[in-house]
Order: C-alpha cells, then sequence, then structure tokens
C-alpha cells in the first residue's frame, strides 16, 4: 500500500540531514539507548519522535542486526492502533511513505531504521507521546516458515527539534536508505 506523507517539510529535512543523522544514531551511547534482543537477533538505540496533542501519527527508529537470517515480519505497541515498518522514497518533490510488509535481515547485517528512510510508522496515538517517557514497541520475526518470536524494547521519547549533528561520514548504512 502506498499512504501519503503527513509530514511532508519534515520529511524533505529528514533527506537532506540523512547521512548526518544516521552517523549521529550510530553514535547514540548504548547506555541511552532501548535495546533489546535474543540469540537471533538485537535491537538497539530504538526511539521514537515526541508528538504533540492531536497528532495521531509517529515514527520509530533504531537498528536491528540479526544473528540469523530473519524477516521482520510485524510490529506492535499498546500505544498505537497499528504499528508498520515503511521505507520513504522521493515521488517529484515530496517524499512518499511505502509499507514494507517483509524487512528481510541477513545473518550478520544491520538494518538502520532513522529519519528520512526505513522506520516504523506508528498510527492511531491517542495520549500524546513525552519527551522522557517510553514506548512498549514489540518486534515479531520470523525464523523459517511457521516459526515466528517476538522481541519487546521499551523505546526511549525523544524530542523532534534534536539539533541535527555535525556531518560526518556514514557507516553501516543500509543499502535502502540511498534511493531517498
Ligand atoms: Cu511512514
Amino acid at each position: 500500500m502506498t499512504c501519503l506523507p503527513v509530514f511532508p517539510r519534515r520529511h524533505v529535512a529528514h533527506r537532506l540531514l540523512g547521512a548526518a543523522l544516521v552517523a549521529w544514531a550510530l553514535s547514540i551511547p548504548a547506555a541511552r539507548a532501548a535495546t533489546g534482543g535474543t540469540a537471533d537477533v538485537s535491537l538497539s538505540g530504538v526511539w521514537v519522535r515526541a508528538t504533540v496533542p492531536g497528532q495521531p501519527v509517529a515514527a520509530a527508529y533504531g537498528s536491528i542486526t540479526g544473528h540469523r537470517d530473519l524477516k521482520l515480519v510485524a510490529v506492535s505497541s499498546p500505544l498505537a492502533k497499528r504499528a508498520e515498518v515503511h521505507e520513504m522514497s522521493s515521488g517529484g518533490d515530496m517524499m512518499q511513505m511505502r509499507a514494507v510488509p517483509a524487512l528481510v535481515l541477513a545473518k550478520g547485517r544491520t538494518v538502520l531504521l532513522a529519519p528520512g528512510g526505513l522506520h516504523v510508522m506508528l498510527t492511531g496515538i491517542g495520549a500524546p507521546l513525552k519527551v522522557g517517557t517510553t514506548v512498549p514497541l514489540t518486534f515479531t520475526f520470523e525464523r523459517g516458515r511457521n516459526d515466528t518470536f517476538a522481541v519487546t524494547v521499551q523505546a526511549a521519547v525523544r524530542s523532534g527539534d534534536t539539533p541535527a549533528p555535525p556531518p560526518a561520514a556514514p557507516t553501516a548504512r543500509d543499502p535502502l536508505a540511498d534511493r531517498h
């Protein structure tokens, strides 16, 4: 499915700052980041952008490392009616989002969900998500046919006005991000 951009200006800004934000996200100290995982997968630096009253959508970001070949097949949160993985793409001068039904995670590879690229879209949010609080996010992975498991992390809510970090060479960047 295709969804129209909810905050096109913000998305364009993310596109411009994308590489710097990716590098910056990777430099967040682990102690401050929501982490979780199993022998099969690690989640780190998971965060959600804060929302204002009346804003029903938010995006979550972080990095996911598969320790075996996996697929991320679902995300859910008790604070959102719906959560799905999206990727950004440019259509004309607008950024558009497309749902990714199953995100492939190759063994040993880290996939980054970051502003301007892949993200988890949370829709149907009730109360505003405030900086300093956390949002439970449950990621469901598929190891094989009819073999799934779930990992829940407490994602930190962070400001959408966080200043951009100084530019730095991005590392471990997901190839999908290069399309945006
Ligand atoms: Cu989205």
